[in-house]
């Protein structure tokens, strides 16, 4: 390891998108420590070291390179970010920013923004949403409680994150449009070094086989020979399924690996096959 491939990767040091993020690194199977208060940590068997910053500030620590990458919200890469690279989505963090007005106003429309005026943290989004609906509004930047704007008479309408919806509720708000899905990202420096960027290929490998893995469930289950053909069919697993005689020679047992999105389907199916004893059991990592 020289220090020409150490990577820097700014995470942030407090809030929602932390503990997601420290969790992907330990999954990588990154070994650091990061006590309380530290703003800087080295990994032990890794070329990358960590920096804890507030995440509106890694879009301009990555583009000005004091960081080669960091893990940010989409809102705040499209917000902040100015001369970045957006590497890899992580799927975790969920939420959209949406716009929402009082809820006992009726709504038509975006033409409904016209002339208004809307309170957001995210003026610039905003800005281009409204833009391409060739609406114009008068947008006031805040950047914390946007909620409150319509209810002390600062704003008609909002412009704000939202994940369950209550805290819309809670102020009397109807969420009206959504502008924007968002998820944790890495963003990347658009100068990194070739010593740096073989260290980021061998992160994203890693994170790609967790992320993987998360997706997917081993299976194991017992089949009657007689229909063998059709339950393979059902499980492509990552070459072909494993298909192992049992002691009585009409059954066999069948090994493979399923998509989470398709389980209950491929289970039924399974089912109706004659598949019986399965079992499901989840992958830590998966290298293909
Ligand atoms: O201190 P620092 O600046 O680092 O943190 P922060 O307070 O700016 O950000 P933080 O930790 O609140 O959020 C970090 C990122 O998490 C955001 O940029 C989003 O990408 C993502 N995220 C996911 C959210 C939410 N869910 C979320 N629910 N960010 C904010 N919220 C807030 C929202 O602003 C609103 O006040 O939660 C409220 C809405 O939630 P619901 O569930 O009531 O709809
Ligand atoms: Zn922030």
């Amino acid at each position: 390891m020289t220090d020409n491939s150490i990577i820097r990767l700014a995470i942030q040091r407090k809030g929602r998108l932390s503990e997601d993020s420290l969790r992907l690194i330990k999954e990588s199977g990154i070994k650091f420590s990061n006590g309380t208060g530290k703003l800087k940590s080295m990994a032990r068997n890794f070329p990358i070291e960590f920096l804890f910053l507030r995440d509106d500030d890694i879009p301009d620590y990555v583009a000005d390179g004091v960081a080669d990458i960091g893990i940010v919200g989409e809102n705040v890469a499209l917000e902040k970010g100015k001369n970045i690279d957006n590497i890899k989505k992580l799927g975790f963090s969920k939420c959209r920013l949406s716009l929402a007005i009082p809820k006992e106003i009726e709504y038509s429309g975006v033409e409904q923004f016209q002339n208004a005026s809307i309170a957001t943290s995210y003026p610039k989004i905003l800005r281009t949403y409204l833009d391409k609906h060739n609406v114009s509004a008068e947008i006031h930047e805040i950047s914390g409680s946007v909620e409150i704007a319509p209810s002390i008479g600062l704003a008609s309408g909002v412009c704000d994150i939202v994940s369950s919806g209550s805290t819309l509720l809670s102020n009397g708000l109807k969420e009206v449009e959504t502008i924007l899905n968002s998820e944790a990202v890495i963003i990347g420096n658009q100068n990194m070094s070739a010593e740096k960027k073989a260290t980021l290929d061998k992160l994203i490998f890693r994170i790609e086989s967790v992320q993987r893995g998360k997706n997917s469930k081993y299976i194991l289950l017992n089949a009657p020979n007689k229909n063998l053909d059709k339950i393979t069919a059902l499980l492509p697993g990552m070459r072909s399924p494993t298909v192992v005689p049992l002691a009585d020679k009409d059954w066999s047992s069948i090994h493979s690996v399923i998509n989470e999105d398709d389980f209950w389907d491929v289970i039924e199916k399974l089912r109706t096959a004659g598949a019986e004893g399965i079992l499901v059991v989840p992958i830590e990592k998966m290298i293909i």
